[in-house]
């Protein structure tokens, strides 16, 4: 049965073909889709199709591609595979579009989260041509129900000219009431406080409104999100929750935190799903969780009572997970809440919750900078996402890594961070499988020493304090000792040779 309820829309009904033929060359479409959910599937394949077709007639088409985070192999995969994004922003995890980026064929602003919209109706990313939509339902009113993310969709179906719908009908109906559309922000002298106190409570609408005279095509679909599984928890993973987990335990026993904790924002990534595996066994019951994504790990700790609520704008589960919760949606229902990116994200909520944010890592310095972006200072691995909206308004602001990468030739504690993405100051916590670094209170030279002892790998540790000891000898100043012309050297030294380790 059609899910198009509204009589006068449904005239609107075609193929993904005819509506992707609607999507002129070169223009900006704002798409839906945050961690594989609720992106489109149908109109990015036949646009990608079209795109494919016209360069092989000679024609240069390409598009300018706006989504909420990371979306699946139908939309990025395939309009990356056809070289029809010129643009992207503001996150991206599709091997084939990192690759473009990587070898500088497609340009890609990497965004703070909370701030796409906010900038979108400020104007500072330009017009915005086309929505393209995946919902669940059009009501008989003609207000959207939203799909399994929320992510930007308001803002780029409030800002767009047309509006393309895609209803997927693998998305459970069940779904509909579980969404929380804030509909009261606004600009600035006009911007008032969000009404939000607690990660359960709802302050918007569960539908999403739009002007039905700017939908132009509406398709049918049925087809599932797709994810990238979760890698099993292996030893370092449970290594890294077990010490995370104690130094939680500590904050309690010391009452720095009460003993349900605080909203808990998990980022994305095997290491961040272990820890969330982790506090399954943990002492803590009737956590709540303010955070971005929902992964696998969230959903065993709402199945098993320790997590009450679950706040997020996305779904990020492995397959199994999402085809689970989709055949058991509405035993979440009042325990899973999506809301815009920009909420869910928002620094003035993350602030007032006090959120425990736990986010993975690419290295960190022995100063406790943190680059979570960059291999070897200049190739993109995802983006920042929502980290730093997290990270700088947490409570507590924790990182969470393996000690190396690669089979153990790269350290992720180097002497200078290659890329900066969250400065020393949003750094509080850094936990590898090796131990824990409590950096809070410390001056950058007893960082060092933290970070060195409790963090790094056992092959990197006394190359590290040789290091560090060398630079309060020599540096220029002693606030944060440096040898600049051997600061990157670790990095130089893996591209030359495979490995960082030293001689
Ligand atoms: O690469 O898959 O080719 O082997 O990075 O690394 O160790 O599996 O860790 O999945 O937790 O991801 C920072 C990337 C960590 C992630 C990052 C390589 C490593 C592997 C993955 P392979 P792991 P995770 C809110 C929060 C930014 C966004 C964010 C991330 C791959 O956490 O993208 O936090 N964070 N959002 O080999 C070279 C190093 C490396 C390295 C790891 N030092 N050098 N490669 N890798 N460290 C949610 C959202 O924003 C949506």
């Amino acid at each position: 049965m059609s899910r198009v309820k509204s009589e006068a829309l449904r005239s609107k009904i075609m193929s993904a073909e005819d509506a992707a033929a609607l999507i002129p060359a070169g223009s900006t479409v704002g798409m839906s889709g945050f961690t594989g959910s609720g992106y489109p599937k149908a109109a990015p394949q036949a646009l990608a199709a079209r795109i494919e077709a016209a360069h092989q007639a000679g024609d240069p088409f390409r598009l300018k591609v706006w989504t909420g985070a990371s979306t699946g192999p139908e939309l990025d995969g395939a309009l990356a595979k056809a070289d029809g994004i010129e643009f992207r922003l503001p996150y991206n995890s599709d091997p084939i579009a990192r690759d473009k980026i990587n070898k500088g064929q497609m340009e890609y602003l990497d965004m703070h989260l909370s701030q796409v919209a906010p900038m979108a109706w400020q104007g500072f990313l330009g017009p915005l041509d086309t929505a393209l939509i995946e919902v669940s339902a059009v009501n008989a009113d003609g207000s959207l129900v939203p799909s399994s993310s929320i992510g930007n969709n308001k803002t780029w179906l409030d800002r767009a000219e047309r509006i393309i719908l895609e209803v997927n009908r693998w998305q459970n109906p069940a779904l509909e009431g579980m969404h929380d559309v804030y509909y009261g922000t606004a600009l600035p002298p006009s911007r008032v406080p969000i009404p939000l106190t607690r990660p359960d409570q709802l302050i918007g609408q569960p539908v999403f409104r739009c002007d039905p005279a700017k939908i132009v095509a509406i398709v049918e679909t049925d087809a599932p999100d797709r994810n990238l599984p979760f890698a099993a928890p292996d030893q370092n993973a449970q290594a890294i929750a077990g010490h995370l987990i104690e130094f939680l335990k500590h904050e309690v026993k010391l009452g720095r935190l009460p003993a349900a904790l605080l909203p808990l924002q998990s980022g994305v990534g095997n290491v961040a799903n272990a820890v969330l595996a982790g506090l399954q066994d943990s002492p803590f019951e009737r956590m709540a969780a303010y955070t971005e994504v929902l992964q696998d790990g969230m959903l065993d700790l709402l199945d098993s009572g320790k997590l009450t609520v679950a706040s997020a704008t996305a779904f990020s589960l492995s397959p199994e997970a999402a085809a689970d919760l989709n055949r058991r949606m509405d035993q979440f229902r009042g325990k899973i809440i999506l809301r815009p990116q920009e909420i869910s994200n928002h620094p003035e909520i993350i602030r007032r919750l006090g959120c425990i944010a736990m986010n993975g890592l690419i290295e960190a310095d022995i100063y406790g900078n943190v680059n979570s972006t960059h291999v070897m200072g200049s190739r993109i691995q995802n983006g920042i996402g929502g980290s730093g909206d997290f990270a700088r308004n947490a409570y507590i602001s924790c990182f969470v890594t393996p000690s190396t990468a690669k089979d153990g030739a790269i350290s992720a504690i180097v002497p200078m961070a290659s890329h900066v993405d969250h400065i020393t100051q949003d750094v509080q916590v850094i936990v590898t499988e090796q131990g824990l670094a409590d950096l809070r209170g410390l001056s950058p030279k007893q960082r060092a020493k933290v970070i060195i002892a409790n963090c790094a790998h056992p092959t990197y540790r006394d190359a590290l304090s040789d290091y560090h000891q060398r630079a309060l000898a020599g540096a220029y100043g002693l606030q944060t000792p440096h040898l600049l012309n051997e600061a990157l050297s670790w990095h130089q030294r893996f591209i030359e040779t495979g490995s960082m380790a030293p001689n």
